[in-house]
């Protein structure tokens, strides 16, 4: 067995595993001499000063002081997996990259998932974007898809993007707020740059609070191109599309949960796959001929645009599975280094302003987080094709490459390394035609900023609409400047009236004829120079009022899995019924979700059968935001649970949150006093159970654990239910 996962290991891992550095039994310096006592610095006399010569000390201490590198100027905080990719079919009719031509070659990955605005120890569920970067080692070498879980960006120039981020991050002068963009700065600029507005609409909605990472959807964002080997060209948009369907939290939860467990993505994805539930990808290719350039009334060069998928959809060519944790969290997931210009034969850039610049910014940075140019030589970064070439010596210079030539061309030792000609599988730019004038001037193509914000506000559905309405009154209440808030009213009037309005009452302001205005009637927001290059009269929506794929809670068009992983918390204490503990358990694992017990203190509880039920987790260490459903098993335990505060509004919460609640038997009271004394009406006898069913709230009976489960699962399957009545009234 052993032998036999040694040589499935491919050509990455034997790679990293080549550095891996064993802890030996001797301790010793960087120098390699033996240390005798690593507790006690040398002193003159034991209770002298310490002596400048000792050199174990200052070794230590010295390496200690260095050990931080800068962080990530944006996506600071993240988290990376190994694994692989494979195509489905050979993608040949569409692109010459190899790694996308057999369906047998399993090419390495390495993501990174990642939020933009925080710092390396924000929390892992603030609102904002999530990066969502693969590096394919391919034999062709490394290509780097540096993406994010949401399809469109804040701006269509690089040369905003200090801006941008200036904004977003916490104020200069006081440094907050960490990891917000409810904040006066973010506000002003985007306000003033009404392109933005699309990506506001999603940064608003559920996208922005995902689940976990393995529950949200990747893109390309910008369009690439894809040529194949006869030179045909086509514009590609790239989508990951999750295998366990798309999951968000709720606001409420986040907010919890940054608290709780700041850690709750990073985490989340960890203990997937360390246990075997390995997270998976579908890749998706929207295409548009080289010719057809020209046919939309979007422009495909505008990263502020998606291609809506009922006008092109997506082509699922293949998968990406993540099943293995990096070893060392620096080596890999801090010092990996992605960069967009990392393309291999067959994909090219498109002209993207957006994607242009940042085919400067990635190596840039690069050079200064990772101390020099050599960083391409840090085992995460290596490709694992060979690397041949003139370049020499630079700080961290960890190749010892013999002979006296480091130039091309030479005579002297074979002209080694020599060109190597396109057929033999060298890069060579397809031979686009490209002529202009020079000029700093946006395309008057790239002028429609509200269309596409309006027909993502008319995709979502009634819940999805309320969230991103609920967003923008938190996050403009936190922004202190009233003619800030008031130019973003403006801006909203001109996406959606009705959310305009509502956004305008929870800021105590009014809109008349699309325009903030004071009581008399004047203007809230002056006029200011127009940076925007906007117009509001024309749609950049394909003509389309709605699109498919852009709610996630409407059933997607790709294949998923919404039950598997999914965690249920088991609320039980002494006289539990330890048959129903079993038998739950056991219905949930066979459809590939999880249950946890919990109760008031580790260790075991003693069923009603007088046999111990193992605990997993405390009551006062969870909490129900890290759960997706509750269950209380009957027996005299749901009795003792009544009396406890903190397990009443676990599962009140549960249910503000809109998920699934269940119990049996005994437990029904105790979901009596947790909810209807929050507020909510008892449903009359009678209709109850087919009322209470459809919304997620499930009572079943101890003598048909199984059924109950059965239902648990559809109602996973059927997602969260926002529609359950007097929510708002819950005090929790
Ligand atoms: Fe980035 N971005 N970005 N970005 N970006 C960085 O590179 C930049 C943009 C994205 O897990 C930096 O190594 C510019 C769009 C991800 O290591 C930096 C512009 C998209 C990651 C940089 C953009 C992204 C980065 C900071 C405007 C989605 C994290 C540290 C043109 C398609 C990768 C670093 C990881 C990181 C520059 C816009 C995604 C400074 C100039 C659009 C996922 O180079």
């Amino acid at each position: 067995m052993g032998e036999a996962r040694k040589t499935e290991k491919n050509d990455k891992e034997r790679d990293l595993e080549a550095n891996k550095v064993i802890p030996q039994p001797e301790m010793s310096s960087d120098q390699g001499i033996k240390v005798s006592d690593d507790r006690n610095s040398l002193k003159a006399g034991s209770r002298g000063p310490t002596l400048m010569e000792d050199f174990l000390f200052r070794e230590k201490i010295t390496h200690f002081d260095h050990e931080r590198i800068p962080e990530r100027v944006v996506h600071a905080r993240g988290a990376a997996a190994h694994g692989h990719f494979q195509v489905y079919e050979s993608l040949a009719e569409y692109t010459a990259a190899k790694f996308l031509q057999d369906p047998s070659v399993k090419t390495p990955v390495f993501l990174r998932f990642s939020t933009v605005a925080g710092s390396r120890g924000s929390a892992d569920t603030a609102r904002d974007v999530r990066g969502f970067a693969t590096k394919f080692y391919t034999e062709e070498g490394n290509f780097d898809l540096v993406g994010n879980n949401i399809p469109v960006f804040f701006i269509q120039d690089a040369i905003k993007f200090p801006d941008l981020v200036h904004s977003v991050k916490p104020e200069p002068h006081n440094e907050i707020p960490q990891a917000s963009s409810a904040h006066d700065t973010f506000y002003d600029f985007i306000s003033l740059t009404p392109e933005s507005m699309h990506m506001l609409m999603w940064i608003m909605s559920d996208r922005a609070i995902p689940r976990s990472y393995r529950m949200m959807e990747g893109f390309g964002v910008h369009s690439f191109k894809l040529v194949n080997s006869q030179g045909k060209v086509r514009f590609v948009k790239f989508h990951w599309k999750p295998v366990l369907g798309i999951h968000s939290l709720v606001w409420d939860e986040a907010v919890k949960l940054a608290g709780k467990d700041p850690d709750f993505h990073r985490r989340d994805l960890w203990e997937a796959i360390e246990g075997g539930d390995f997270p998976e990808w579908e890749l998706g290719l929207q295409l548009i001929d080289e010719e057809d350039e020209q046919k939309f009334d979007f422009d495909v060069l505008d990263s502020t645009k998606i291609w809506p998928e009922d006008l092109i959809p997506v082509k699922i060519v293949g998968k990406m599975t993540l099943n293995r944790n990096p070893d060392n969290f620096f080596a890999e997931t801090e010092q990996v280094a992605f960069h967009t210009g990392n393309i291999v034969p067959g994909i090219e850039f498109s002209n993207d302003p957006l994607l242009q610049g940042r085919l400067f910014s990635y190596l840039d940075t690069q050079l200064l987080r990772l101390g020099g140019p050599n960083f391409t030589q840090i085992p995460i970064n290596r490709p694992i094709t060979p690397v041949s070439n003139n370049f020499r010596d630079g700080l961290h210079q960890h190749r010892i490459i013999p002979g006296r030539v480091s130039y091309h061309p030479s005579s002297l030792e074979g002209n080694a390394p020599a060109e190597v000609s396109p057929a033999a599988g060298a890069f060579a730019s397809y031979p686009e035609r490209v002529e202009g004038t020079k000029l700093r001037e946006r395309s008057a193509s790239f002028s429609d900023h509200y269309g596409q914000a309006r027909l993502f506000w008319n995709s979502m559905s009634v819940a999805e609409k309320q969230h991103i309405s609920s967003a923008l009154q938190f996050e403009l209440a936190k922004v202190e400047t009233r003619e800030v808030r008031a130019r973003m009213l403006e801006h909203l009037a001109l996406i959606n009236e009705v959310l305009a309005n509502q956004v305008a009452a929870a800021l105590g302001e009014k809109i008349q004829d699309g325009k903030a205005v004071q009581d008399d009637g004047t203007s809230l927001a002056p006029a200011l120079a127009d940076f925007s290059n906007a117009v509001s009269e024309t749609s950049a929506s394909g003509g389309l009022q709605r699109t498919s794929g852009l709610s996630t809670l409407e059933k997607p068009k790709f294949k998923v899995d919404n039950v598997k992983t999914r965690k249920v918390a088991v609320l039980v204490a002494d006289g539990v019924s330890g048959e129903q503990v079993d038998a739950f358990k056991a219905g949930l694992k066979a459809a590939g979700a999880k249950a946890e017990v919990l109760a008031s203190h580790l260790g075991s509880v003693i069923s009603a059968e007088g046999k111990p039920v193992a605990v997993d987790k405390t009551f006062t260490t969870s909490g129900s935001v890290m759960y997706d459903a509750v269950f209380i098993p009957g027996g005299k335990s749901a009795d003792a649970l009544k009396k406890q505060g903190p397990i009443r509004y676990f599962i009140a919460e549960a249910y503000k949150h809109a998920k699934p609640v269940a119990t049996v038997d005994e437990g029904a009271d105790l979901i009596r006093l947790a909810l209807f004394l929050e507020g909510i009406s008892e449903p009359e006898a009678g209709k109850k159970a087919p009322a209470n069913r459809d919304l997620g709230l499930i009572v079943g009976k101890g003598s048909d654990v199984k059924g109950l489960t059965k239902q648990l699962i559809a109602a996973f399957e059927q997602g969260r239910f926002f529609d359950r009545p007097q929510v708002e009234e819950m005090a929790v």
